[in-house]
């Protein structure tokens, strides 16, 4: 049994930190989210790649591990607790379960962040919490959305990221399929 509670660092706009934390709450697994993001400053170990959620176990050791990746660390809480399990019991039931749940891992993000950045009330919101949420702690006057257009130096490379995505033709492609009636 893992050391109680787990430990993650995660965001609550990271649509992989939500997943984690409705699996922990529905499995009651107790934890304890450390709300950031690999440009937090901390002294815990830097997974690889650098992703979130990150969860932090124990080693017999002593010394701390970071693991990412949400579909494989679902499958180590199935080993590791036995109650309110996820994955059917029933092994044709527990196919579909994988199944949907690799197809939510992977595609559902794309319409989650298709009606994050697509209507231009959504994305002001976004665009004014996200960073609160994922950067170093800021000052409001660095946070201002003035500042967050022209990019002090951690959020310039999320601008710019997001100026790519309303730009690209394959996000507009992706957009017409996502929200077709
Ligand atoms: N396959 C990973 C995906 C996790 C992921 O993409 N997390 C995003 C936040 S929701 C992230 O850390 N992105 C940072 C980046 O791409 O640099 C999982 O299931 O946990």
């Amino acid at each position: 049994m893992p050391h109680s509670p787990l430990m993650l660092l995660g965001a609550p706009g990271s649509p992989y930190t939500r997943k984690m934390l409705a699996a922990l709450r529905y499995r009651r697994i107790p934890y304890r989210l450390l709300v950031g993001s690999h440009r937090t400053p901390t002294d815990l170990p830097r997974p690889k790649p650098q992703l979130l959620p990150t969860f932090y176990f124990t080693k017999e050791d002593g010394s701390i591990e970071a693991v990412v990746d949400s579909t494989p660390l679902l499958r180590r809480f199935e080993r590791d607790y036995p109650d309110r399990k996820l994955v059917p019991s029933d092994p044709a039931i527990a196919f579909l379960d994988y199944l949907l749940e690799d197809f939510a891992d992977e595609w559902l993000t794309k319409a989650m962040f298709h009606y994050r950045w697509h209507f231009p009330a959504d994305a002001e919101q976004a665009a004014e919490i996200l960073p609160r949420w994922s950067v170093k702690p800021m000052t409001e006057a660095a946070l201002a959305p003035k500042a967050l257009h022209q990019g002090p130096p951690d959020l310039a490379p999320l601008c710019r990221r997001l100026q790519r995505h309303h730009r690209a033709p394959s996000s507009r492609r992706a957009s017409a399929v996502i929200s077709a009636p």
